[in-house]
């Protein structure tokens, strides 16, 4: 049978109205990836894999829960949907709801998000506005014009991309044949690890498996749920995560409590790094924000906080390194140039 997408696959999971009409690109089922050559470099002894969720038909994660939402809005025949976004969740949107035939608006903060992004709401149709302010003023924003028009809000605050986002838990599962003992991932407006966690625990009551430590992970500045507090400007490389007031962040905090595991901060500079060997060890290019896991993992081995040993660990990959190229080629100089000659060649690859 053809593989129809993480609503067909988990329909009988997934707690969604009976007017759902499906809207789906296929996503999901993307790769579990082994990583070896990742988990020897920090320390080893132990087994490591990359939940690879760049390879989702938009580059993110979010492609997931979207696929439920918009599935959810098309059902009651919305024309309109609109979100906050750091840039994943709108260009996911914005390709789900041009598949649905309805419109899509997408609120940016002004200047902050990665050009792949930005390009693909455009590309998918999107009218797009960037927001004088923050992602939470942007949210703060859409959640107002929704009660006020009838427009679907498709930000993770609605109920059905959580149920979308556990597939990812299940699909861990079901490869593994258990829940890993940790799962590291990024948390920005905390959706998604509130959507692991419901997931992992579903699989736990109906096949009583294991259930993992969740070891959230937020950038320095951007770190409410460390903190404490809301942040007012929060600011990170990680532009995806660059959230102070996460809308399902009690539900995160949560999550971690319950599973035995918690939610970190970690320096841009670990980011970067992590970023740099996940596609230096393993050949996984993926955007800043998406390699705080591994960054959070390294962190908290290096500190003794975490014995790798003999555990299975998942780090979860969030979105497609193609989302922010300016990232890269900021940061190295140009290529060097040759001339079209094979002793130029020579000199500068031999020497
Ligand atoms: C690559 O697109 O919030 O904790 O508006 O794009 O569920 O918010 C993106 C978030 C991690 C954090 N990795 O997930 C948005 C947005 C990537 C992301 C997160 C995001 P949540």
């Amino acid at each position: 049978m053809p593989y129809g997408g993480v609503l067909e696959r988990y329909s009988a999971l997934l707690d969604l109205p009976a007017h759902t009409r499906p809207v789906t690109l296929l996503e999901g089922n993307t790769p579990l990836i082994p990583a070896r050559r990742l988990a020897n470099a920090l320390g080893g002894d132990f087994e490591l894999y990359i939940k690879y969720e760049g390879l989702n038909p938009t580059g993110s994660f979010k492609d997931r829960g979207m696929t439920a939402a918009l599935s959810e809005a098309a059902g009651r025949r919305v024309q309109t949907v609109i979100c906050a976004s750091t840039g994943n969740t709108a260009a996911s949107a914005a390709a789900y709801a041009a598949r649905a035939g309805m419109k899509s608006i997408v609120l940016i903060p002004q200047g902050k998000v990665a050009a792949g992004k930005l390009a693909g709401a455009i590309a998918y149709g999107a009218q797009v506005l960037q927001v004088e302010g923050s992602f939470d003023d942007a949210l703060r924003l859409v959640v107002a014009i929704c009660e006020k028009h009838p427009i679907a809000l498709v930000n993770s605050i609605n109920p059905y991309r959580i149920e979308g986002q556990k597939t990812a838990a299940f699909e861990i599962c079901d490869a593994l044949g258990r829940a890993p003992d940790w799962l590291c991932l990024p948390v920005g407006n905390a959706g998604n690890i509130t959507a692991y966690w419901a997931g992992f625990k579903q699989y736990h009551h109906r096949h009583a498996l294991n259930l993992p430590r969740l070891l959230g992970v937020q950038a320095q500045g951007a770190a409410p749920l460390v903190l404490g507090h809301p942040v007012e400007h929060p600011e990170t490389v990680a532009t995806a995560i660059r959230i102070g007031r996460p809308a399902r962040g009690q539900q995160a905090l949560q999550a971690a409590k319950e599973s035995g595991g918690r939610i970190i901060a970690v320096s841009d500079d670990a980011i970067l790094h992590a970023q740099r060997q996940l596609a230096a060890l393993e050949g996984i290019w993926v955007e800043p924000a998406s390699a705080a896991g591994l960054a959070g993992l390294a962190h908290e081995i290096a500190s003794g906080r975490l014995d790798p040993r003999g555990q299975s660990i998942v780090i979860v990959c969030t979105g497609h390194g193609l989302k922010d190229p300016d990232i890269i080629t900021n940061l190295i100089p140009e290529p060097l140039r040759v001339p079209p000659e094979l002793h130029a060649l020579e000199k500068a690859i031999l020497s």
